[in-house]
């Protein structure tokens, strides 16, 4: 498996509940490495470029009104199949379909406040880095 980097944002839900440490204890123990992040609230056009694939769909509104609604913590996570190792801890989109031990599992309350987003391919994960994060924020170790 080749050394990956993915983009993981935990949504305004999980970070009201102040679950943010506990999310971050399931990177580490899996062998991700945050190497960049920051807290935002994102504005409405932020929300809407990052989500532009989602713009014909009929739940864009709703997706962004709620990632607007409080702020997020946006991390880049770094490690050997980092995209989908990340995809598999965060668990189904929908938390009533995701595996018991994920996170959404765990802290999601609906398929609109799931706690978790994390790129779904490592063409994205590059494009939704790049989108939050200049190269000199990156800190590979
Ligand atoms: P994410 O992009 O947030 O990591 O989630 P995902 O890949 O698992 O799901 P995706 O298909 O990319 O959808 C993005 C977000 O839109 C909301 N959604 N709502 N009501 C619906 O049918 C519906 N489908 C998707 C979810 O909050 C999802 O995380
Ligand atoms: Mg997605």
């Amino acid at each position: 498996m080749a050394l990956e980097r993915t983009i993981s944002i935990i949504k305004p839900d999980a970070v009201a509940k102040n679950v943010i440490g506990e999310i971050y204890s399931r990177f580490e123990k899996a062998g991700l490495k945050v190497v960049a992040a920051k807290m935002k609230h994102l504005s409405r056009k932020e929300a809407e470029g990052f989500y532009a694939v989602h713009r014909e769909r009929p739940f864009f509104n709703a997706l962004v009104e709620f990632m607007t609604s409080g702020p997020v913590m946006i991390q880049v996570l770094e490690g050997e199949g980092a995209v989908l190792k990340n995809r598999e801890l965060m668990g189904a989109t929908n938390p009533k379909d995701a595996a018991p031990g994920t996170i959404r599992a765990d802290f999601a309350e609906s398929i609109d406040a799931n706690a978790v987003h994390g790129s779904d391919s490592l063409e994205n994960a590059a494009i939704e880095i790049a989108y939050f994060f200049s190269t000199t924020e990156l800190c590979p170790r």
